[in-house]
C-alpha cells in the first residue's frame, strides 16, 4: 500500500518525465483518492504511462484527462487481464478455431482468411470494464480497485461474427457461443479466462472480431491479432487474443460466466442473457447510461475573471444520449449542456458547458446524462456485491478564487 504522499512523490517523478502536465497529475491524485490505493504512473511496452493498477497480470487504467479527444489513442487505451500469462501472438502461428457441439463444420482460420474472405466492418464503440470505478464504491468492494479510467472509445474494424458462424454453419440445438483467447493463468488449477454469449447476441449485425483499432491493428495489451467487440456490452465479453469461438447446444459453465461478473436481478435491468439467469442473478451486460467530467478534479481553485468550460463524455449501452446536465450548486438547479458530435449509438458523446461564475468560493460540480430510452443517473451507486455498473452522478468540488 502507498500512502497518499510517498504516491504524489512517485506521481510527480513521473511526470517529471512527460513534462510535468499539471492537469494530469490533478487526474491522477482524484483517481487516487477515489481508489484509495496505490496509484503509480507507469508505461507497458508500447504504452504510455497509465495508472498502475496490479502488474501481475497487468491493469492499468487511463488517467481522465486523457479523456479529452473524441477516440482515446491505442497507446492511452486502459488495460485489463484476469490472468497472468499473455503470449506475444505470431500471425504466422496465429488460428481461429470455431467449433463446438452445435457446430456443422468446424473450421481454422487464418488472419489473412478473416481479412480476405469476409465483409470488413467498422463500428465505433466504447471498451468499459463492468467494474470501472469498483474504488468509488461504500463501503469498499473487492476487486482491482478502479477509478474512473477503465474505459476507453475506440474505431473498431473487423469483420462481424455472424458471418463467420454462417460459414461453419450453426446447428438447430445452438444456445449461446462460447470465447476464448490465447492467454492463460500460471497455475493449471487457474479458470482459463472464457465467456460466453446468448447466441442472439453473437448474431446480432453490430458484433464483430476486431484487428484493427482506430486505423491500427491492435495493440498487444489490447488483444492483437484479433478480438471481439460487442458494441453496448461491457468489455468482460471483449475477448482478447482470441483463439476460439464454440457454438454450444448447452449454457457454458466456465468460473467466468457461472460465478464471476453477475449482478442482482432485482437491481438492475435483465433478461438478455437468460440461459444464463439464476433465480437471483443475472450476468453482467449491457451497459448503463453514465457520464464522466474530465477536466476537473475535488479541490481545483478556478480563476473567477473568466468562463470555464466543463467537459466530459457520455455514454449507455447503444439507446444514444439524448440530454447532458450539468449543476454547479450541488444538484439544486441543473443547466443544458450542449453535446458534441454523435459518432454513433455505441461511441460515447462528449460535451461542454461553459460555467461562469458570479462570485468567489466553493462550488459543487454534478453531471448528468439521460438517454434516448429516458434511463438517467443515480445519485448513488447500485449497491452488488462485485461493484459493477457504478453510474452515480459525480460530484467534483471546486474553489473559485
Ligand atoms: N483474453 C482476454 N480477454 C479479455 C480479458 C482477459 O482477461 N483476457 N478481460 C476482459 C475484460 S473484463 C475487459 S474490461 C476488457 C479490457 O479490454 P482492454 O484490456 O483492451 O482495455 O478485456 C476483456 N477481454
Ligand atoms: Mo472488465
Amino acid at each position: 500500500m502507498v500512502g497518499r504522499r510517498q504516491f504524489l512523490k512517485k506521481a510527480a517523478g513521473s511526470l517529471a518525465s512527460l513534462g510535468g502536465l499539471s492537469l494530469l497529475q490533478r487526474s491522477v491524485f482524484a483517481a487516487a483518492t477515489g481508489a484509495e490505493e496505490s496509484a503509480i504512473l507507469d508505461a507497458l511496452p508500447g504504452k504510455e504511462a497509465l495508472i498502475k493498477k496490479t502488474y501481475r497480470p497487468p491493469n492499468y487504467e487511463t488517467p481522465v484527462s486523457y479523456f479529452d479527444t473524441p477516440f482515446t489513442p491505442n497507446n492511452r487505451f486502459f488495460v485489463r487481464y484476469h490472468n497472468a500469462v499473455i503470449p506475444e501472438v505470431k500471425v504466422s502461428e496465429w488460428r481461429l478455431h470455431v467449433g463446438g457441439d452445435a457446430v456443422r463444420t468446424p473450421l481454422e482460420l487464418t488472419l489473412e482468411q478473416l481479412r480476405k474472405d469476409f465483409k470488413p466492418v467498422e463500428i465505433a464503440a466504447l471498451c468499459l470494464c463492468s467494474g470501472n470505478r469498483r474504488g468509488l464504491f461504500q463501503p469498499h468492494v473487492p476487486g482491482v480497485q478502479w477509478g474512473s479510467g477503465a474505459m476507453g472509445n475506440a474505431r473498431w474494424r473487423g469483420v462481424l461474427l455472424k458471418d463467420v458462424l454462417a460459414g461453419a454453419g450453426i446447428g438447430k440445438s445452438a444456445v449461446e457461443v462460447s470465447l476464448d483467447g490465447a492467454d492463460s493463468g500460471v497455475l493449471k488449477t487457474t479458470p482459463d479466462f472464457i465467456k460466453s454469449l446468448p447466441l442472439a447476441k453473437a448474431l446480432d449485425e453490430n458484433t464483430l472480431i476486431a484487428f484493427e483499432m482506430n486505423g491500427e491493428p491492435l495493440p498487444h495489451w489490447n488483444g492483437f491479432p484479433a478480438r471481439l467487440v460487442i458494441p453496448g456490452w461491457t468489455a468482460t465479453y471483449w475477448m482478447k487474443h482470441l483463439t476460439a469461438v464454440n457454438v454450444l447446444s448447452k449454457p457454458f459453465d466456465g468460473f467466468w460466466m457461472k460465478t464471476a461478473y453477475r449482478i442482482p436481478k432485482d437491481r438492475f435491468p435483465s433478461g438478455q442473457f437468460s440461459s444464463q439467469e439464476t433465480a437471483t442473478t443475472t450476468p453482467v451486460t449491457e451497459m448503463v447510461v453514465n457520464s464522466l467530467i474530465t477536466n476537473l478534479a475535488n479541490g481545483q481553485t478556478l480563476s473567477a475573471d473568466k468562463p470555464t468550460e466543463i467537459k466530459g463524455v457520455a455514454w449507455d449501452g447503444g439507446n444514444g444520449i439524448a440530454q447532458m446536465e450539468v449543476s454547479t450548486d450541488g444538484g439544486i438547479s441543473w443547466h443544458k449542456a450542449t453535446l458534441k458530435q454523435d459518432l454513433g449509438r455505441f461511441s460515447w458523446r462528449q460535451w461542454h458547458y461553459v460555467f461562469e461564475p458570479k462570485r468567489t468560493g466553493e462550488y459543487r460540480i454534478m453531471a448528468r446524462a439521460t438517454s434516448h430510452s429516458g434511463a438517467s443517473q443515480p445519485l448513488e451507486p447500485v449497491p452488488n456485491p462485485s461493484g459493477y455498473h457504478h453510474n452515480a452522478v459525480q460530484k467534483i468540488i471546486i474553489q473559485v478564487a
